[in-house]
């Protein structure tokens, strides 16, 4: 258990915090969210936290962690005692990290960056890339899971956690999910999972 409670700088509506804290939910974890709306990641404070400007930042004890994939490994290593939710084995590990990969690149710029277009406006890139590049991983997630229940393995790992915000919200950027039964069906084994709590629509 942490010794004082984890903060989370993010928001209710970004996808990343949403992934960070829903592994602190899933693994019972007590926390706190700091907002931390664009004038805020902006500010000289939150730039010494993270010189991106990012959100979301963990803040554990001493500890202050950037980017919401490596917020997962951390929490997954440090809370997990099981180590359920981020194998050791050399196989199981690469099969969680390719996942890793495709949260950062086709996922984050395909259906994450087009709700961010269709919601808040303004993301630089051309719609018909987003969708491509949201064919081709929603496609291929498809595939994987007609083979078995999660993307990494038979049991959920942060490989789903970190996938799963900006596919189940990417109708938002109008990105269906109509030709991808098999994905929709994992979307609602995530969300039977105990303590699971969703990302707010508004
Ligand atoms: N690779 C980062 C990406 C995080 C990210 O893009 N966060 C968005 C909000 S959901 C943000 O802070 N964007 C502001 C910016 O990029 O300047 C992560 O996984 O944490």
């Amino acid at each position: 258990m942490a010794s004082s409670p984890l903060i989370v700088h993010g928001t209710a509506l970004s996808g990343h915090t949403h992934r960070v804290e829903l592994l602190m939910h899933l693994l019972r974890l007590p926390f706190r969210r700091i907002d931390a709306p664009v004038p805020v990641r902006q500010s000289a404070a939150f730039l010494k936290l993270n010189p991106l400007g990012q959100i979301p930042v963990l803040q554990d004890g001493d500890l202050v962690l950037a980017d919401s994939n490596a917020i997962l490994v951390y929490l997954a290593r440090r809370y997990d005692p099981q180590g359920a939710w981020l194998p050791t084995g050399p196989v199981d590990a690469a099969r969680v990290q390719r996942w890793l990969s495709l949260a950062a690149g086709e996922i984050a710029f395909g259906p994450a960056r087009a709700r961010i277009g269709a919601r808040f406006g303004g993301t630089g890139m051309p719609a018909p890339l987003m969708a491509t590049l949201s064919a081709r991983v929603l496609g291929f997630m498809d595939g994987e899971l007609a083979q078995r229940d999660f993307l990494a393995g038979a049991a959920p790992t942060i490989a789903d956690l970190a996938c799963y915000t900006y596919v189940a919200h990417a109708p938002e950027g109008g990105i269906s999910l109509e030709p991808y039964p098999q994905v929709r069906a994992w979307i609602a084994r995530i969300q039977a999972l105990p303590h699971f709590v969703p990302m707010p629509l508004n």
